[in-house]
This record gives structure tokens, sequence and C-alpha cells, in this order.
């Protein structure tokens, strides 16, 4: 087609109206907030912080040649105190501190949790824990959200409190009270201390509200799937590892049966507290193989996430039960932590305390090249 010099004209008249109504546009419209910045496209939060980020890496990593060892409330009390700046029956016994942490928010709407431990001291003792460079996992002791009794009321819940239920509302409410808490996690330099959260646990068993026998399949899945989405997608909470953590597994179909996706779940975790034959610790080595397997093949984590006997019976049990179990086989090994539970009393305890007659025992444990406890912890979250 022949364009003559009038059709140039207007051609160009058109390109400069259009110029200066894009000028205007931009000088008018409202300063953009920046897009969040993907950091990963490994975890559940590929939105997560850098440090949270380093963290599964580098546990990743360290879980190929060494097992974490891990205890429940272990700066807030032990067996026959209480509250006490530094102390820890763990370092008491061996000099050491433990190099993971846990720690429950049971209770979260009062100023204590379900164990009696002050939500404000449990906050220090997460920043001190990060800042010796250990790592913080939470567990969810809930209250029944529908009876108002505690976590053990198992009478069914999870289906009204999904969206559209009718106590909806008020579950959302004490999420809100579990991100005030999150986001009062602070390390000096400002940052977000990551946490290992790991929610609704033991599910396949039947004592809570979230166990098998109180919700279905897809129940659970929808509970655990709106919970990280609240978490993650509107309070924009980033620092979150997932743990998902059933308990007495023996088969890989057991692990997936009540399973909310790769998407939704970063650390495959496993509870069990029947290590108290000789008989069992190639059980519990077979299922440690099984886990670390099934996490390798997802770009995913293993943990022990509860291990213990109550009361520790066997003098020997550290190196003959525990250690023997992770040392089972060479994906045994690749366990990144095993965590036991709280020192309560002299009646209710797993870790040894000074004087217990197991003490020699986990000293070995100890000294186990295996093991690693937090002075044995380089940079995590780097
Ligand atoms: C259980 C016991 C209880 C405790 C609960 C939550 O195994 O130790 O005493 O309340 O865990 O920590």
């Amino acid at each position: 087609m022949k364009i003559t010099p009038n059709k140039y004209f207007w051609i160009i008249v058109l390109i400069l109206i259009s110029l200066t109504i894009g000028c205007k546009k931009k000088q008018t419209s409202e300063p953009k907030e920046n897009p969040p910045v993907e950091t990963n496209t490994i975890l559940v939060d590929s939105l997560a912080t850098p440090e949270t980020v380093a963290l599964f890496q580098n546990l990743k990593s360290l879980a190929q040649t060494k097992v974490l060892f891990g205890h429940q409330d272990d700066l807030a009390y032990g067996v026959g105190w209480s509250v006490e700046d530094g102390r820890s029956d763990v370092k008491s016994v061996c000099g050491d501190y433990p190099a993971v942490y846990g720690w429950d928010i049971g209770d979260i709407s009062s100023t204590s949790n379900l164990d009696g431990v002050n939500f404000e001291n449990m906050k220090g003792w997460i920043k001190e824990a990060h800042a010796r460079g250990g790592i913080n996992t939470i567990t969810m002791h809930l209250d029944n959200p529908v009876s108002g009794g505690n976590a053990w009321d198992n009478s069914e819940a999870v289906r009204h409190i999904l969206p559209g239920g009718l106590y909806h509302a008020s579950y959302i409410g004490t999420l809100d009270l579990i991100v005030d808490f999150l986001k009062d996690l602070k390390a000096e330099d400002g940052t977000y201390i990551p946490i290992i959260l790991r929610p609704y646990h033991e599910h396949n068993h039947t004592w809570s509200w979230w166990g098998s026998n109180s919700c279905t399949v897809e129940e659970y899945n929808a509970l655990w799937q709106m919970t990280v989405e609240y978490l993650r997608d509107e309070q924009n909470i980033h620092h979150l590892l997932y743990a998902i953590s059933p308990q007495e597994i023996r088969t890989e179909a057991q692990y997936l049966e009540r399973y909310p996706g790769d998407e939704y779940v970063d650390i495959l975790g496993h509870d069990d507290y029947q290590l108290w034959s000789l008989g069992y610790v190639a059980q519990l080595g077979r299922t440690l193989d099984m886990i670390a397997t099934l996490a390798e093949a997802r770009g995913k984590i293993s943990a022990l996430t509860e291990v213990g006997v109550d009361k520790v019976p066997q003098s020997n049990w550290w190196t003959a039960y525990l250690f023997a179990a992770l040392n089972y086989n060479e994906n045994a090994r690749k366990t990144a932590w095993a965590l036991v539970w709280r020192n309560a009393s002299e009646s209710h305890f797993f870790a040894p305390y000074p004087g217990h007659a197991s003490v020699p025992d986990f000293i070995m444990f100890y000294n186990n090249p295996l093991t690693a406890f937090e002075n044995d912890l380089t940079d995590l979250y780097n």
C-alpha cells in the first residue's frame, strides 16, 4: 500500500498523543509496592526468608553425616528445677546444649502453655537457642476448638473449623494468636528466627481431635492446607518449615495415607514411643530407612521428631537402643534429628539428668561421631 505524506502526518500525531497519555498516567499512578521476591522453588513457601531456606539446605546436608540431638522444653525446666538462667538437664549431664529445642504452643490464649511454660519466657529461650546456633521446633497441643476440651478431647471438631464450618472464624482467631507469637520471634539483627512448625502431629493415632478417628483423610488434609495457606498467604509468615509427624508407622502406604501433599510438607517426621525392647531396634531402623528414602525421593528431610521411653528405664538406652536404631543402615543414619520429650519430674522424664543411671551411656552417645549437639553446629542460617 502506498502511504501518502498526509498519512505520515496523522500517524505521527497519533503516536505523540498516546505517548503523552502514557506519561500522564505514569505521573498520576500510585507508587507500587515491590512484588514479593521468590527465594526458592523447593519449600512449601516460595517466599521463605533466606535464613529459612538456608536452615533447610544446611540441615539437609548436615543430615548426610550427623543426627542432631533434641529435647523438649530443655531450657524451661528439668528434673527438680524450673526457670533458671542457662540451665538445661542435657547440659548438666554432658556439658553441651541440645542442637534442637522443642516447644509447644498449646493454650496459646493463656499466659503459659499447657505444661506451665510462660509464653514470654518461651520467646526468650527460642531467641537464646537461635543466637547460639540451635534449631527451634514447635508443636501445637491446641484445645479442641469445638468442645473447648483439651487436645486429647477427640470429639469431632475438624469439619466444623474448615471454611464454611460454624467454628471456622473462631479457629482463625486461634491461628491469629499463633501468628502474633511467631511475629515476635526475631533475632538481634531484626530477621525472623526460622521455626520448624509441627502441627497436628501423631494424626494416624486416635488420641487427639485431629486424629484418625475424629476426621476423614480429606478433612485432615484440608485442615493442614488451610493452616499453611492462612499463615503463609494471608498472614505473610515466611519463617517456617513445615514438618509432618505420624506415629509408629511401618510402611510407605501408611505414611502417605493421611498426608496433605508434597507442596505442603518440608520435613517428613516420625514420632515413636515403642523403643523399650531390644527387639524393636530393627523395626525403628527399618522405619527410619523407609522415611529417609521417601524424603530423599521428594527432595525433603527426614527426622525422628519425637522418641523416647518415659523414665529411661534401661541404663544403656542411648547407645543400645536409640543409637542402634539410628545407625541401622546408611539411610537411617540420614535422619536429621532425634528429639526426646520433656523432663517434667522424677516420674516423667525422657532425657537424663545428673545422677540418673543412664548418664554414662548418654555421654558415650554424646561422644559418638554420628550425634551432634549445639557445639557441633556451624552457622545453619547462612
Ligand atoms: C505428653 C505429656 C503431658 C504433656 C503433653 C504435652 O506427652 O508430657 O504431660 O502435657 O505431652 O507436652
